[in-house]
């Protein structure tokens, strides 16, 4: 019996712990554990509920958007309004979060996870006519070695030409990225933590210059991301084809549905480009969503609140020496199941459903990796569902950029009622989100957010059920445990963001009980 612990998993936002328990080099079982205690749901009690879009959104500096999407619908539900919102409110919000998605999309292949499949060593001494691997060359020459290295060594496959080519790829993405985040701050005002996303609908005016200023970029980005992208993702599935069949998980994947194509107050019933529901992987069976089964259990985290809860009765109370507890995020399950979600699970779902533009991108990227859809449900499964993802949504976002009109509004009137409740459910990059919203006497009474990494790196749940990345982690070979790269491909397959799992803040210098904020 061996046990390897990862404590940090860098090249992920925030800070998780992971550490597994191997038997002759193959992983008997694992656990990953977020450490650092937040506040956030805590925070937002007693404040004014037109807060939540800004305060939620410094859940984190990577898909801010989202939490502002989700909040805002949860106030559209509780104000009443959602019927409401304008149709350039809607366009607008589609056209603010599908920038975060590109740019996050971006940001994961090339900035987060690239680095343990491509080797960049191989721009040390180029002196070739590529200008940004003379850049990374000469980064290197002056023994400028981070963010490359230290790192896990490892089999780094691709020819030198292929990992050449994507370190310049890496280089580029940083530029892309950029005018991924221009193209949000057009509508938003500015990234992160932008302002246009509101109850009601949006609050920038919409003028034929700001179409024009998002469309050129958007045309530069899905150039990008079909010719490079794209084709970047496939070399290194291609490469490393044996993953795709490592990091399987649950094989349950959950989606809430995104990108509102009309105003129909039940969530469940709105019209939405990809559609929500749960995929059964094993039967390739889809049913549609229900949110009464989506609960959070916490016997293996450190709450003392009570267990198995629906969100809109969920509760945040740290306890840090719980017995038999190790972590801060809960267990979130749909009918008590463990469920993956993120780019593959909205994929899937969408594959099932025959999508019109999902389909064609799922089954031609099989064709290319020769591979059948059970490839999927794997590490190089995710990488290419994000892949393909980033395109469909920066295709669709070309469409519905014209769809906006110039002069009309963008925001419907309303006012703050004494008592409500409203739920907003939406996609975030990484996964499904949601935002439950409770108001008496016109301020926040209870506010609980249930975000995509919470589904992804959980603990046990009551049955004492793995989470879906410890899952995927159960049955991996480890070659080396002094260098256990085989497992951070796994755990980055998935993208996590730690500091959205657990989403609370506590006051600088509070101690709760051997944890102290910094
Ligand atoms: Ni902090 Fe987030 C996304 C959300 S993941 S990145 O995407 O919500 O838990
Ligand atoms: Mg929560």
């Amino acid at each position: 019996m061996g046990r390897i612990v990862i404590d940090p998993v860098t090249r992920i936002e925030g800070h998780l712990k992971v550490e597994v328990i191997t038997e002759r080099g193959v992983v008997k079982e694992a656990r990953c554990s977020g450490l650092l205690f937040r506040g956030i749901e805590l925070i937002l009690r007693g404040r004014d509920p037109r807060d939540a879009s800004r305060i939620t959104q410094r859940i984190c500096g990577v898909c801010p958007t989202a939490h502002a999407v989700a909040s805002a619908l949860a106030l559209d539900d509780a104000f009443g309004i959602a019927e409401q919102v304008p149709h350039n409110g809607r366009v607008m919000r589609n056209l603010i979060l599908g920038s975060n998605f590109v740019q996050s999309h971006l940001l994961h292949f090339y900035h987060l996870a690239a680095l343990d499949y491509v080797d960049v060593a191989a721009a040390a001494g180029y002196s070739g006519p590529d200008e940004r691997l003379r850049q990374v060359a000469e980064f290197i020459s002056r023994g400028q070695l981070a963010p490359f290295f230290p790192r896990y060594d490892g089999d780094y496959r691709l020819p030198k030409a292929a990992n050449r080519a994507a370190v310049s790829h890496y280089v580029e993405a940083l530029d892309r990225r950029r005018e991924a985040q221009e193209m949000l701050s057009i509508f938003g005002g500015k990234m992160p933590h932008q302002m246009g996303t509101f109850p009601g609908g949006a609050l920038e005016v919409v003028t034929v210059d700001k179409i024009a200023a998002f469309r050129w970029r958007l045309q530069r980005l899905r150039d990008f991301v079909d010719n490079v992208y794209i084709p970047d993702v496939l070399a290194v599935a291609g490469a490393y084809a044996d993953y795709l069949d490592v990091g399987r998980g649950p094989a349950r994947y959950l989606s809430y549905g995104a990108w509102d194509q009309d105003t129909e107050p039940d969530l469940t019933r709105r019209g939405r480009s990809l559609p929500g529901g749960t995929l059964d992987g094993t039967r390739m069976a889809y049913e549609p969503l229900d949110p009464s089964k989506i609960t959070e259990q916490v016997r293996h985290s450190w709450y003392n609140s009570g267990t198995d809860l629906p969100p809109s009765l969920g509760k945040t109370e740290p306890e840090p020496d719980k017995a038999g507890a190790y972590s801060f995020l809960k267990a979130p399950r749909y009918a008590g199941e463990v469920h993956e979600v993120g780019p593959l699970a909205r994929m899937l779902v969408a594959y099932a459903q025959d999508h019109p533009e999902v389909k064609p991108l799922v089954d031609g990227a099989l064709s290319e990796l020769r591979a059948g859809p059970d490839a999927l449900f794997s590490v190089m499964g995710r990488h290419a569902a994000r892949a393909l993802e980033c395109k469909a949504v920066a295709d669709a976002m070309a469409g519905w950029v014209l769809e906006l009109k110039p002069g009309e509004p963008v925001c419907a009137q309303f006012d703050v009622p004494e008592m409500g409740s409203g739920m907003g459910l939406t996609e975030a990059p990484r996964g499904s989100l949601g935002h439950w919203i409770e108001i008496e006497d016109g301020v926040i009474a209870n506010y609980q957010a249930v975000v995509p990494t919470t589904w992804n790196c959980s603990p046990r749940d009551d049955r004492g059920q793995p989470g879906a990345c410890e899952q995927a982690l159960a049955g991996a070979t480890v070659r080396d445990p002094e260098s256990p790269l085989e497992l951070m491909r796994i755990v980055r397959s998935f993208d996590p963001c730690l500091a959205c799992a657990i989403h609370l803040i506590t006051p600088k210098g509070h101690e709760i009980g051997r944890f102290r904020a910094i």
